[in-house]
Formats: structure tokens, C-alpha cells, sequence
């Protein structure tokens, strides 16, 4: 086995693979930049060298600079985690020019699912459904009206480079083509310097659902199930959950036969997510992408086979066969993980940097923590503010649901703003507890909470007109007017006070 593993990555990925390759009995070597001098990666590791300045571009994305760390440390493999040099096919092949080893596929497979137009193709060719649609970017805005009108109404205008909802665009209407169009390609080519843009039918209330793949270098390939990720923010998954709600069995193994279908066609190697489009009416379901590295939210996958994905991903990098085949792969329990973020809920989740005053950590059964920071740490404006993941299992959902409300409850931080709250109201929805999860979850979720705090404050405007109205009644009856006026504001004022702590 490896002696000693590079993890090219920061905050709660980078000691998350540190964990499994001590547990590997592997040396793990940290890389850092200015910002994270102390960071709790760099704690943890055995060693760890700068490697420049706080922004990514100077620091975790310089391929040359954690080339020459490798080098310097006498690693062997570099893990990347997810995001910075993760999906970076020249990366991988810097790497492989001095012998190191890149725990992940082969830059080819990394490049013919870089873009979605390329990845769409695979998928048909592969015998996999997509959603109905073109396959090669749009040359004009007529041949865009052309194949709207053809596939039907309402249409999805999407980048080709696209991610993120960038360059992406819902077009109910032929009125509204022309515009979506040009503000598309315009996103599109500013954001990754490539307007190539495509058409694909609309799938009415859609769920995200994807299927985690592995593969060894020996051809052996299999599915470790799904992953729902309908809960998105702005495009960002928030909360993810494995079995789906709608799972069945006959769903998983077609899904999952779709899945190992793609990465084959592409000789895939390592971990790897397929994801999907499921219409919640009619169950069919529609290949979207395939994301090339270990995904945030692997731990849900976790929990529920039992299977230690960061270890299976060092074994197969060192040449080992899959440690399982399909047949031994059970699916017991229910997950359910939260991405906790330094951001303020109340302030439409800007950012909330700062040092970290006090952490207390949900613990016990069932309970799982993925975290990044310690109490005293700074959260740093730098890079994603995701300070920890937090994940529960249970034996049912609804036992999943119950420890997710014990543990959010335990979860304490102190300093900056968090998405905890919003995790409190999420687990009390009765959306969210019964399953009912497909892409426009938050956006009625919002809608909900909306009208629930302006009946609220209707509700507290109510009881403090009825003491005031009453105060003056009193006032009219008796005479002693001074005495009542001051028991009349007083109850306003507790109204007042009451209706205040009813928002808290
Ligand atoms: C779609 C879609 C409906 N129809 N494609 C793709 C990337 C993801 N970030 C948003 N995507 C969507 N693609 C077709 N043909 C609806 C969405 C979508 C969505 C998907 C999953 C989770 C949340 C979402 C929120 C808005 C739109």
C-alpha cells in the first residue's frame, strides 16, 4: 500500500481523507495557503507545506506549486478531494509525468465528462435515457425556435461548460426564447469563456437523484445506489438523503444498471456520480451529468452500505481490486445529511466569516460530523464557507428525521451566523417530513415560512390592538384616567414583548 498520500484540498474533505489514511496507516501530507495557517487540516496531518497566497488561484489551484510539495514530501499519490484541481485533466497528467499517482480516473474520462453536449452523447450511446433534446451546440437563435417548437414546450437552454445554474435558462413560452437565448450564451461565455449552449425538454418538478459508481483498474464496475439531492439552494444541495423517498428496488437496479453503463463507456476508474433527472409523476428517469470525483455528500452513501468510499478509493488508486462485488452490497437504515454553512439565514444566506467563539458538536448514536473547524478557528472569506456536514441514520426515515432534530438541537456554535436555524425549520416541514422532495422544495419551503411569519405578526398586531382597545374602554368607564393609561401601556408593551419573542 501507499506510504504516504498529498491531500490537495482544505476544510472538512481534507480531514476526512487524513482520517481514512491514518486509519490506512498511511502518512498524510497537508498543503496550505496563508488563510489557513491553522486551519484544522493542517493540524492534522503529519506534515504540511505553504503553498501561497489566501486565494485559490495562488494557492490550492497551482497544479506546479503541490507538484513540487509532492516531490518535496515524498508522497506518493495525491488525494484531491472535491472542487479546486479535482476535475483537472492537465492536473492529472502533470502528476503523471513525475510518477505520482492521481486518486481519481484518468484524465480522458475526466474530459469526455467535462462537458455536458459530450456527456449527453456518451449517454446515448451507451443506451442510457437522456432528456429529449439536441446534441450538438446551437449555431443561431432560429435553430433554437426550430427544435423548441419541435420537442415542445415549455424547453431548458443550458452551457454546455454549464454548472451551478450558470448559463442555464427555463423558457415556459416561444415569447420568451429570444431573451433567454441571448442572456444564456452571454452567462454562459462569461463565466467559463465558452457560450456553447443547448436545448433539452423541461422535466415538470423534477427530482435530483444520482447513483454512486466505483470501478477498479481491473474492469470491475458497480453501483452503491442513490443519492436524494432535491433540496438545492441557488443550484446548491443542502440537504441529501440516502435511500430517496421514492426509492423502490426495481428503480435502484435500473438506475443503477444506467450508471455503470456510462462510466464503462468511458473506462472510468475510481468513485465516481451519475446524476439523474426523475419526474416525480411518471418515475422515468433522465441521465444529466457525470461528476468525476468523491462528492460532498458521500457520507449518506456511507451509512447506509457500510462501505468507507476514501479507503476504497486509495485501494483501487494502488492498483487493488473492489473490496466488494455488487451481490455483497446492502442497503440498511436511512441518512440524512445537512451542509452546515457560515452563512446568515436571516440575511438571505450572505456570508458569515469570522472566528468561531464556541462549537459543540452533536454526538452520540446514530450521529456523524464531517467538520473542518475547531472552537477558536477563523472562518475565512477566502473559499467555501462549509464548516462541517452533518449526517444522522436511523432505522426508518422518520427515526433518520428524529435524530436529525436531537442532533441539530445539540449543535451549538457560537461567533458567526450558521444554516443551522433554517435546518430546524426544514426538519418541522411537512414537505420535508413526508418526502415530498423534488426541485421546487425550497422555493415553496420559503413561501411557507413567509406566510407563516406574517400570520404571526398579524396575530401579535391583534392581541396588542385588543389590550389597547380594551385599555381605552376601561379609560372611558372609569375616571381614574392616569392610573389606566399606565396599565394600558404596560400590557402593550408585554404584547409587544410577547409578539417579539414569538418570532425568535
Ligand atoms: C433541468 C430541470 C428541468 N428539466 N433539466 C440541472 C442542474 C441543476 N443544478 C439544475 N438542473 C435542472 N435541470 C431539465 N431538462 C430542472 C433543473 C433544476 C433543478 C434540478 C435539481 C435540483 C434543483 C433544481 C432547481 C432548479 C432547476
Amino acid at each position: 500500500m501507499f506510504k504516504k498520500i498529498l491531500i490537495a484540498n482544505r476544510g472538512e474533505i481534507a480531514c476526512r481523507v487524513i482520517r481514512a489514511c491514518r486509519d490506512m496507516n498511511i502518512k498524510s501530507v497537508a498543503v496550505y495557503s496563508d488563510a489557513d495557517r491553522d486551519a484544522l487540516h493542517v493540524r492534522m496531518a503529519d506534515v504540511a507545506y505553504f503553498i501561497g497566497a489566501p486565494p485559490s488561484s495562488e494557492s490550492y489551484l497551482r497544479g506546479e506549486k503541490i507538484i513540487e510539495a509532492v516531490k518535496k514530501s515524498g508522497a506518493e499519490a495525491i488525494h484531491p478531494g472535491y472542487g479546486f484541481l479535482s476535475e483537472n485533466a492537465d492536473f492529472v497528467r502533470l502528476a503523471a509525468k513525475e510518477n505520482i499517482v492521481f486518486i481519481g480516473p484518468a484524465p480522458e474520462a475526466m474530459e469526455a465528462m467535462g462537458g455536458k453536449i459530450s456527456a449527453r452523447k456518451i449517454a446515448i450511446e451507451a443506451d442510457v435515457p437522456v432528456v429529449p433534446g439536441t446534441t450538438e451546440p446551437l449555431e443561431t437563435y432560429e435553430e433554437a425556435q426550430r427544435i423548441a417548437l419541435e420537442i415542445g414546450y415549455p424547453i431548458m437552454l443550458k452551457a454546455s461548460a454549464g454548472g451551478g445554474g450558470k448559463g442555464m435558462r427555463f423558457v415556459e413560452t416561444a415569447e420568451d426564447l429570444k431573451s433567454a437565448y441571448e442572456t444564456a450564451r452571454g452567462e454562459a461565455l462569461a463565466s467559463f469563456n465558452n457560450d456553447e449552449v443547448y436545448v433539452e425538454k423541461a422535466v415538470v418538478r423534477p427530482r435530483h437523484i444520482e447513483i454512486q459508481i466505483f470501478a477498479d483498474k481491473h474492469g470491475n464496475y458497480v453501483h452503491l445506489g442513490e443519492r436524494e439531492c432535491s433540496i438545492q439552494r441557488r443550484h446548491q444541495k443542502v440537504v441529501e438523503e440516502c435511500p430517496s423517498p421514492i426509492n423502490s428496488k426495481e428503480l435502484r437496479r435500473a438506475m443503477g444498471e444506467s450508471a455503470i453503463k456510462v462510466a464503462r463507456a468511458v473506462d472510468y476508474v475510481g468513485a465516481g456520480t451519475v446524476e439523474f433527472l426523475v419526474s416525480d409523476e411518471t418515475r422515468e428517469f433522465y441521465f444529466l451529468e457525470m461528476n468525476t470525483r468523491l462528492q460532498v455528500e458521500h457520507p449518506v452513501t456511507e451509512l447506509v452500505t457500510g462501505i468507507d468510499l476514501v479507503r476504497e478509493q486509495i485501494r483501487v488508486a494502488y492498483g487493488e481490486k473492489l473490496s466488494f462485488t455488487q451481490e455483497e452490497i446492502k442497503w440498511e437504515n436511512h441518512a440524512i445529511e445537512c451542509r452546515v454553512y457560515a452563512e446568515d439565514p436571516e440575511n438571505n444566506f450572505l456570508p458569515s466569516p469570522g472566528k468561531i467563539t464556541r462549537l459543540r458538536v452533536p454526538q452520540g448514536g446514530g450521529v456523524r460530523d464531517d467538520g473542518g473547524v475547531y472552537e477558536g478557528a477563523e472562518v475565512s472569506i477566502y473559499y467555501d464557507p462549509m464548516i462541517s456536514k452533518l449526517a444522522v441514520f436511523g432505522k426508518t426515515r422518520e427515526e433518520a428525521i428524529d435524530r436529525l432534530r436531537r442532533a441539530l438541537r445539540e449543535y451549538e456554535v457560537g461567533g458567526i451566523k450558521t444554516t443551522l436555524p433554517f435546518f430546524r425549520e426544514i426538519v418541522e416541514d411537512s414537505e420535508f417530513i413526508s418526502g415530498n422532495l423534488d426541485t421546487g422544495f425550497i422555493g415553496r419551503f420559503t413561501e411557507r415560512k413567509k406566510a407563516r411569519e406574517v400570520d404571526e405578526a398579524a396575530r401579535d398586531l391583534a392581541v396588542i390592538a385588543a389590550v389597547l382597545a380594551n385599555a381605552g374602554e376601561r379609560k372611558t368607564v372609569s375616571n381614574e384616567s392616569d392610573k389606566t393609561q399606565q396599565t394600558a401601556s404596560r400590557w402593550a408593551l408585554a404584547g409587544r414583548a410577547a409578539a417579539h419573542q414569538n418570532r425568535m
